[in-house]
């Protein structure tokens, strides 16, 4: 059912605490660790606890999840010192795009110079 546990879900194992992460910010709804391979000096996950394959999928099942998954961005890009000099906020949405873990995430980049177009 759309939001339950996925048992071979990555994200959800590191919600339940199965898998370990160095989180860095926690609400009743979301939770948001650093990237295993970050990709500037700040790169953040911020996840909705409840899974969701994607961005689309969570806007369209928990739109207010996926405004708080905004407003935690938010809060971590001012708590990482990099909301005044500006940060980028990522959906990567279907394999075509890059994205490889199917649960909802937004990356947080940020600390460094962001090109546009992204590659
Ligand atoms: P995407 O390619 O948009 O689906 O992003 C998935 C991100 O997840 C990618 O940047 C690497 C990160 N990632 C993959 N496995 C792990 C993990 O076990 N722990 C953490 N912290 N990040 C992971």
């Amino acid at each position: 059912m759309a939001g339950e546990p996925q048992a071979d879900c990555l994200f959800c194992k590191i919600v339940a605490g199965e898998v370990p992460a160095t989180i860095v910010h926690e609400t009743d709804t979301t939770v948001a660790f650093r990237d295993i391979n970050p990709q500037a000096p700040t790169h953040v996950l911020v996840i909705p606890k409840a899974h969701h394959r994607d961005a689309a999928a969570l806007a369209e099942a928990e739109p207010q999840v996926a405004a708080d998954v905004l407003r935690a961005a938010r809060t971590i890009a001012a708590d990482e010192g990099v909301e005044s000099t500006g940060y980028r906020v990522v959906f990567n949405t279907g394999p075509g795009a890059g994205q490889t873990v199917f649960h909802t995430h937004a990356h947080l980049l940020g600390g460094r110079g962001l090109e546009w177009p992204p590659g």
